[in-house]
């Protein structure tokens, strides 16, 4: 099968994302899955229609899309993605939407196609903190999971697709104590653990 994975450029003023190192640091092959890697903007709508692109280019059986969630504690699988836009910060072109719909004709929210309790569980089994979250935000992750599901949801029914958040690497919370965060090996390794039971789970 194929998986493909996508991590964000840096915003907000970081340097890094966690999510596109983790992305960058990933095998091509993992559980005899193909594993096609690329990067997203942090750019509302752009994100998703970048998205798309690599989707009719790849054609894979599955995407996960991976994001920074400052100041989480563990790995952050997203359960579900809500059809609102309402930006605490403008994104990295200083579009800022608020109250505004993701898609003005689609449904309040879509569900994660991932095994997302099993993905908690094995990365849990490995020794690393793994939460199950129902709310991605109202940011550009979240426009980028529900852009990803209702994609799906209209073009190919047979995808999975979903969402996982992660946290803060050290370097980036040197000037912010009490932050949490976790060494990127370790953020690294539970992508593995997650691709890695989307691969046996669709088998
Ligand atoms: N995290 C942001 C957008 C890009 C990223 O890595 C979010 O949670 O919406």
């Amino acid at each position: 099968m194929k998986i493909l994975i996508t991590g964000f450029e840096p915003f907000g003023g970081e340097l890094v994302n966690p999510s596109l190192e983790a992305v960058q640091h990933l095998e091509n092959y993992i559980g005899g899955a193909e594993i096609i890697k690329r990067s997203l903007p942090v750019v509302f709508q752009k994100s998703v229609e970048t998205l798309i692109g690599y989707i009719g280019a790849e054609r894979p059986d599955a995407v996960i899309c991976i994001g920074q969630a400052g100041g989480v504690s563990g790995i952050t699988v997203e359960r579900i993605a809500v059809n609102l836009m309402d930006a605490p910060i403008a994104d990295n072109e200083g579009c800022q939407p608020e109250d505004m719909p993701v898609c003005a004709d689609g449904p309040n929210a879509y569900f994660s196609s991932l095994p997302v309790k099993r993905i908690v569980q094995r990365i849990k089994d490995n020794g690393l903190p793994a939460f199950l979250s129902n709310s991605a935000g109202t940011y550009v992750c979240n426009n980028t999971m529900y852009g990803l599901l209702h994609h799906i949801e209209q073009h190919y029914p047979a995808m999975r697709g979903g969402f996982i958040h992660v946290p803060y690497i050290p370097e980036q919370v040197l000037d912010k104590p009490g932050k949490a965060s976790m060494a990127l090996g370790d953020i690294v390794k539970a992508a593995r653990i997650a691709i890695s039971v989307i691969a046996s789970y669709a088998e």
